[in-house]
C-alpha cells in the first residue's frame, strides 16, 4: 500500500505541478462540524447563502422525526429557481466557459462536444419552451428516459425553468418499469430519444416508451429527441423536439419557486414490493448537492470534474448536473461505458479532457482492475487531484489499486457513502482533512449525526469499536421529503424500525478510531454493480412467468459486481427444469425490470425453507448462495428441514 492511506495532507497535488490548497483542513473539519450539529440554525443559515435566492430565507431548519410527525423543511420562506442557480447566475462571470462536455460513445463516429454556460442557457430554455408550448405547468410531473446526451441534463434544467417535476428513469429500464413510473407519478410527458447508444449497442428507447404508454393514460404526451436518426414509428401523441426546439424562442425567464417545491422524484428500489418515488425540494437539496461537490472532490475554480454515472442514478442528479453546475464548474457527461471501445476508456477520456477529479463506482474499478495495469498505463494520468468512490463498500484490494495505478499513490480517495434518500454525501473523507482508510467512509459531512443502533433493541450504542444498524440522529438539508403521493410509507420505511431516528438501511461498524465502515444493507435491498435492486422486485417478476410457482431471490458475493443475484425458483407443478428454461426466464426477467436485474445464477428448488407460519428463510437461502452452508445456524423451525439438504445438494456457486 502506498502512503495516501496513511498520509494527512495539507496540499493535494496534480502530478503535472499544478497545488491546490485544500479548502479543508483536519481542524477546519472538527470546528465546522462542531458548529454544524451544536447551531445548525446559524451554520446552515450562514451556507445556505451559497446559491442564490430570488426571496432570502429568514427560516433555516424546522424538521420533526417525531412518530406520527415527520416534518422536514428547510429554508421554508425562499424562492429560487434551481435551473437559474446552474446556469444563469454564471453568464456575467463565466458565459463563454465550458458548462458541459460531452464524451459520445464512439467517438469514431462524433467529436466530443464543449457546451459553454452561454449555449446551455440557449438550450434549455428552448427546451421549456417547448415543454411550456406542450402544456407543462408548474408542479406537473414530466419523466425524462434518455441517453446520456446533452439533452438529459437540457431536460431536467428545463423543467426546474418551469417548475415542472422531473422524474428520469434509467434508460436500461424496461418498458413495464418505466410504464408504472409514468403511472405512479402521474406525469403529463415523457421524453425520450429514438435511440439509446451504449458500448456500441443501441437499446430502442422510442419502442420501448411506446410499449410502456400502451398501459397508460391516452393523454400522456411523448417528446423524441434524435440521437441516433435511426428508425422509430410515430404515433399521435409523439412531438419532434428537434423540429420543435429549432423554432422555439431561447428566452425563457426562470420560474420563482419555494425552497420546499419538489425538485425531482426518483423511483428506487427498497426492501418491498414496487419502487418508492423519493422527492427532494429545491432549497436544502441545491444547498446540499453544491456544498458537497465543491468540499468533498475539493473541487477549485476551473477544474474539470468527471463523475461516471448515469443522470438514471441519483449520483447523476446530484454530481454530474445540479452540484457542479451550480458550483459552475465544467462537468463531463459520459454515453459511454469503462470497457468500450477497450479497458483503456476511462483513462483516455481522463487524459483527452485533462480530469482533476475522477468519480466512479467500485464495480468499474474491479472490473477495470481484472483488465491489467497496462491499460491504465498508456494514459497520462497526471491531471488528476482527487479520486472518488460510491454506490457500495470498496474492497481493500481495488481501493489499493485505484490508489496505486490510478492515482499513483498522490490522489486522495474520497469513499463516499450516500444514498438516493440523502440528497448527497453522508459519510465520506474529506481531501486535505481525513487520514484514509481503504474500504471506510469514515467521517460525517457536516450536518450529519451517524449513530449506531443495537438492531434489535434499537438502543443507541455509544463508544468505539462497535457494530450495529446505521441511523441519522437528525435533519440535513439534503433529505427526502416524503415518498410521492404516500407520506405514510415515508415514515414506515425510515422512522418506524428506530423511532426518532432516520434509518439507512445499512448496517456499520465504527472502529476504534470513530471512523464508519459500512458492511451493506441489512434489509432485502442487494447492490448489484453499485445499483439498488429489491429482492422482492425480480421475485414478483419471476412469479408472473406462466411457469414459475414460488420464487426466493438473494445476494451473493460477486467478484465484478459486488452483489450477484442468486434466484431460488420453485416450478408449477408439471413443468421440467431445463437449460432452455432458465434461459427463458433470465430473458424474462430483463423484459420485466430490465437488463440489470438478470440473475446471475438460477437454482431449481423443489421446496423452499419456510418457517411453519410460511415466511421464507432468507438467512439460510444467503447462506447456500454464498457457499457457506456449514453454518446454517438454527434450523428447527423450519416445516421441512430436509429442503434445506436438495438446495445444498444443489447449490450453483460452488468455491
Ligand atoms: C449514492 C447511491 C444506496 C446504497 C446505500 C449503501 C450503498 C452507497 C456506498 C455504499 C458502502 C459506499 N452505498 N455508497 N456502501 N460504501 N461508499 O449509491 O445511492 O443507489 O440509493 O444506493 O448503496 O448500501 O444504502 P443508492
Amino acid at each position: 500500500m502506498s502512503d495516501a492511506s496513511t498520509r494527512s495532507e495539507s496540499v493535494v497535488q496534480s502530478a503535472n505541478g499544478s497545488t491546490k490548497t485544500p479548502h479543508i483542513n483536519a481542524e477546519t473539519y472538527a470546528q465546522m462540524y462542531d458548529a454544524s450539529v451544536s447551531q445548525p440554525d446559524v451554520f446552515w443559515g450562514e451556507h445556505g447563502q451559497r446559491i442564490d435566492w430570488i426571496k432570502p430565507f429568514t427560516k433555516v431548519k424546522n424538521t420533526s422525526f417525531e412518530p406520527g410527525n415527520i416534518d422536514i423543511r428547510w429554508f421554508e420562506d425562499g424562492t429560487l429557481n434551481a435551473s437559474a442557480n446552474c446556469i444563469d447566475r454564471h453568464l456575467a462571470t463565466r458565459g463563454d466557459q465550458t458548462a458541459i462536455i460531452w464524451e459520445p460513445d464512439d467517438t469514431s463516429k462524433q467529436e466530443p462536444l464543449h457546451i459553454t454556460y452561454n449555449d446551455l442557457h440557449r438550450s434549455v430554455s428552448k427546451m421549456a419552451n417547448v415543454l411550456k408550448d406542450l402544456g407543462v405547468e408548474k408542479g406537473d410531473r414530466v419523466i425524462i428516459y434518455l441517453p446520456m446526451i446533452p439533452e438529459a441534463a437540457y431536460a431536467m434544467l428545463a423543467c426546474a425553468r418551469i417548475g415542472a417535476i422531473h422524474s428520469i428513469v434509467f434508460a436500461g429500464f424496461s418498458p413495464d418499469a418505466l410504464g408504472a413510473r409514468v403511472n405512479g407519478c402521474g406525469a403529463k410527458l415523457v421524453i425520450t430519444a429514438d435511440y439509446a447508444p451504449r458500448g456500441g449497442r443501441e437499446t430502442p428507447l422510442k419502442s420501448n416508451t411506446d410499449t410502456a404508454l400502451l398501459h397508460c393514460d391516452d393523454d400522456v404526451q411523448c417528446l423524441v429527441v434524435k440521437r441516433t436518426g435511426g428508425q422509430t414509428t410515430w404515433t399521435d401523441r409523439d412531438h419532434d423536439y428537434n423540429k420543435l426546439a429549432e423554432i422555439a424562442s431561447d428566452d425563457c425567464p426562470a420560474v420563482e419557486m419555494n425552497a420546499e417545491d419538489p425538485l425531482f422524484i426518483l423511483y428506487t428500489s427498497g426492501s418491498t414490493g414496487q419502487p418508492k418515488g423519493v422527492v427532494h425540494t429545491t432549497g436544502g437539496y441545491m444547498v446540499y448537492a453544491s456544498m458537497t461537490h465543491e468540499l468533498v472532490f475539493d473541487y477549485h475554480d476551473g477544474d474539470i470534474f468527471w463523475c461516471t454515472a448515469d443522470v438514471g442514478w441519483v449520483t447523476g442528479h446530484s454530481y454530474i448536473v445540479y452540484g457542479p453546475l451550480a458550483n459552475g464548474a465544467t462537468t463531463i457527461m459520459f454515453e459511454g461505458v469503462p470497457t468500450y471501445p477497450d479497458a483503456g476508456r476511462f483513462w483516455e477520456v481522463c487524459e483527452k479532457h485533462k480530469v482533476n477529479q475522477f468519480y466512479t463506482a467500485p464495480t468499474a474499478i474491479r472490473a477495470l482492475m481484472g483488465a491489467g495495469n497496462e491499460w491504465v498505463e498508456k494514459y497520462d494520468l497526471s491531471d488528476l487531484r482527487v479520486l472518488g468512490s460510491v454506490g457500495e463498500p470498496i474492497n481493500p484490494e481495488a481501493w489499493n489499486w485505484y490508489n496505486d495505478v490510478v492515482g499513483k499513490g498522490r490522489c486522495p480517495i474520497v469513499d463516499t457513502f450516500w444514498q438516493t434518500e440523502t440528497g448527497g454525501h453522508m459519510l465520506t473523507p474529506l481531501p486535505g482533512a481525513t487520514e484514509l482508510k481503504p474500504g471506510s467512509a469514515q467521517q460525517p459531512f457536516f450536518g450529519v449525526q451517524p449513530v449506531v443502533l443495537e438492531p434489535t433493541s434499537g438502543e443507541i450504542i455509544e463508544g468505539n469499536g462497535v457494530d450495529g444498524v446505521l441511523c441519522m440522529r437528525d435533519s440535513w438539508p439534503g433529505q427526502m421529503r416524503t415518498v410521492w403521493g404516500d407520506h405514510e410509507r415515508f415514515e414506515k420505511t425510515y422512522f418506524s424500525d428506530y423511532k426518532g431516528y432516520y434509518f439507512s438501511g445499512d448496517g456499520c461498524r465504527r472502529d476504534e478510531d470513530g471512523d464508519y465502515w459500512i458492511t451493506g444493507r441489512v434489509d432485502d435491498v442487494i447492490n448489484v454493480s453499485g445499483h439498488r435492486m429489491g429482492t422482492a422486485e425480480v421475485e414478483s417478476a419471476l412469479v408472473a412467468h406462466a411457469k414459475v410457482a414460488e420464487s426466493a431471490v438473494v445476494g451473493y458475493p460477486h467478484d465484478v459486481k459486488g452483489q450477484g443475484i442468486y434466484a431460488y425458483v420453485t416450478l408449477m407443478n408439471g413443468e421440467e427444469p431445463s437449460d432452455e428454461l432458465r434461459k427463458e426466464l433470465e430473458v424474462w426477467v430483463r423484459t420485466e425490470i430490465g437488463p440489470i436485474a438478470k440473475p446471475d445464477l438460477i437454482q431449481w428448488a423443489p421446496g423452499l425453507p419456510k418457517t411453519r407460519s410460511g415466511k421464507i428463510m432468507r438467512r439460510i437461502l444467503r447462506k447456500i448462495a454464498e457457499d457457506d452452508f456449514g453454518s446454517l445456524g438454527d434450523t428447527s423451525t423450519l416445516a421441512d428441514p430436509s429442503v434445506v439438504d436438495d438446495l445444498i445438494a444443489n447449490r450453483m456457486n460452488r468455491g
